[in-house]
């Protein structure tokens, strides 16, 4: 009898054990490469003529391009807050802090809230290994770091590249940190892309077996005037330092996804390649964001439409693209699906689990009855369809060359005019009234200038902030 019990139990531990096993070969690793400042026409599988970029551009015919695939932001600091929690900057405290304003300054009391729930603490619970490999930016004191939001790992600097000290401002030399300590300050900025790509290697290396969720988000091209690349790459584009950041970007691209390969676990593997808002005016120009109109930190498409390629290969098809509205919010939905878990839904989230599009199913559409573009603090424009409603209003920062930047509202058909040059709001009044209706459903929701919204969540705060500095 007791030996009985003892099969039927063993039999029982075993059985669970396998569907253990089983459900964990069916998860993917999953792999997300964020650029920053990178252009919606920046490489050549988004049409750049300028820029080199075979990995990236191979990536795409063995994967899909995301044609409409959107920042929820065109600045830093609140990209990644709505990548990491799945929400619109303005509902998780991080549309615009004070003091620092659209993004977070060096030694800031401000940090995304230690109560929201990031991708990686959600990939975590679900058994993943966890890094972040590069630029953080949602909080340099110790309670906002990497480690402190879900990830086991972290190496990389914890706000903007361009943030070095300046006059009037006594911001420590830039850090290179791994987890919670300085290793480095300042860092060598044109090593970054390089040490990146090795700690990003040893990462897939180390933890090939189990299911692992890779962060890297790279700091280049960034915001600085004279991007940064080591030496191999320096001086070699047609770009000058800008396409010189980027091509080592497609460099590093094209290491991890052999990494992948070496260690055999590129058949399970989604790879995530994209940006966390367009690329910035300058004069002469740098970045591309062709065909769209305008420049990022803006609310045009070129400021917050980035380039996207996903590739997973059996799993998400091949040499195709889907232009179906998603965006940076979606990765905390879909990821915690295929991790086996659900999204969050004790708060509310404002991205969708978005498998259906990239794995190609039939007649998928966009889950977004509508999308909203905010500057800082600021509802400008509203997307739903086909349609795109530039608010008129009083804007705090305009695009001078753009043609938003008066003050009467401007509706344009993105799918006949891309570029939004056509204001067609006079010719479509009934239009206009419905996406002006979304814009006042967002603003009694998440806000705006001036305007608390209904759901809106607390930033994280510290009273006294620190630098991070070495020991
Ligand atoms: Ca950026």
């Amino acid at each position: 009898m007791r030996s009985l019990v003892w099969c039927l139990s063993l039999g029982l531990v075993f059985g669970s054990h396998l569907a253990a096993l089983v459900a964990r070969a069916e998860r993917p690793n999953i792999v997300l490469l964020f650029c920053d400042n990178l252009g919606y026409g920046d490489v050549g599988c988004f049409g750049s003529t300028k820029h080199r970029t075979p990995n990236i551009d191979r990536m795409a015919k063995e994967g899909l391009r995301l044609t409409s695939f959107y920042s929820a932001s065109g600045v830093c600091t609140p990209s990644r807050a709505a990548l990491m929690t799945g929400c619109y900057p303005r509902r998780v405290g991080l549309a615009q802090t004070n003091p620092d304003g659209a993004v977070l300054r060096p030694v800031s009391p401000n940090g995304l809230h230690p109560d929201e729930t990031t991708i990686a603490e959600a990939l975590k619970a679900q058994g993943y290994a966890t890094a972040c490999i590069g630029k953080w930016h949602l909080g340099d004191q110790p309670e906002f770091l990497p480690t402190r939001q879900g990830f086991d790992y972290f190496f990389g600097i914890p706000y903007s590249d361009d943030m070095t000290p300046r006059p009037g401002k006594n911001w420590p030399p830039l850090p290179l940190m791994q987890n919670e300590k300085v290793i480095e300050a300042p860092v060598d900025r044109d090593l970054l892309t390089k040490r990146y790509t090795t700690e990003a290697v040893a990462f897939i290396k180390a933890n090939r077996d189990k299911p692992f969720f890779l962060y890297l988000p790279h700091a280049m091209p960034g915001s600085t005037r004279a991007p940064f690349a080591s030496e191999a790459f320096r001086g070699k584009s047609a770009n000058g330092p800008y396409g010189d950041s980027v091509e080592e970007i497609d460099w590093s691209t094209g290491e991890i996804l052999a990494a992948l390969k070496e260690s055999k676990v590129d058949d399970n593997t989604l790879v995530i390649w994209t940006s966390d808002n367009g690329a910035p005016r300058r004069n002469p120009p740098q970045g591309s964001n062709l065909p769209l109109g305008g420049w990022g930190y803006t609310t045009m498409e070129g400021g917050m439409r980035v380039p996207c390629v996903v590739r997973w290969p059996g799993k998400v098809p091949a040499g195709e693209s889907c232009d179906e509205v998603c965006s940076l919010m979606d990765m905390l939905p879909t990821f915690a699906k295929l991790a086996g878990d659900e999204t969050p839904s004790d708060r509310k989230i404002d991205g969708h689990d978005i498998w259906p599009l990239i794995s190609g199913e039939k007649d998928a559409t966009t889950p977004y009855q509508a999308f909203y573009y905010y500057y800082a603090d600021q509802l400008q424009a509203v997307r739903a369809g086909n349609w795109k409603l530039h608010l008129g209003l009083p804007r705090k920062r305009t695009n001078l060359q753009d043609a938003t930047a008066t003050s009467a509202a401007k509706l344009y058909d993105l799918d006949s005019d891309i570029g939004e040059t056509k204001d067609i709001a006079k010719d479509r009044p009934d239009v206009v009234k419905r996406l002006l209706a979304f814009a006042d459903q967002a603003r009694q929701d998440l806000g705006d200038r001036g305007r608390l919204g209904e759901h809106q969540r607390p930033v994280g705060r510290v009273d006294t902030p620190v630098p991070q500095i070495s020991d």
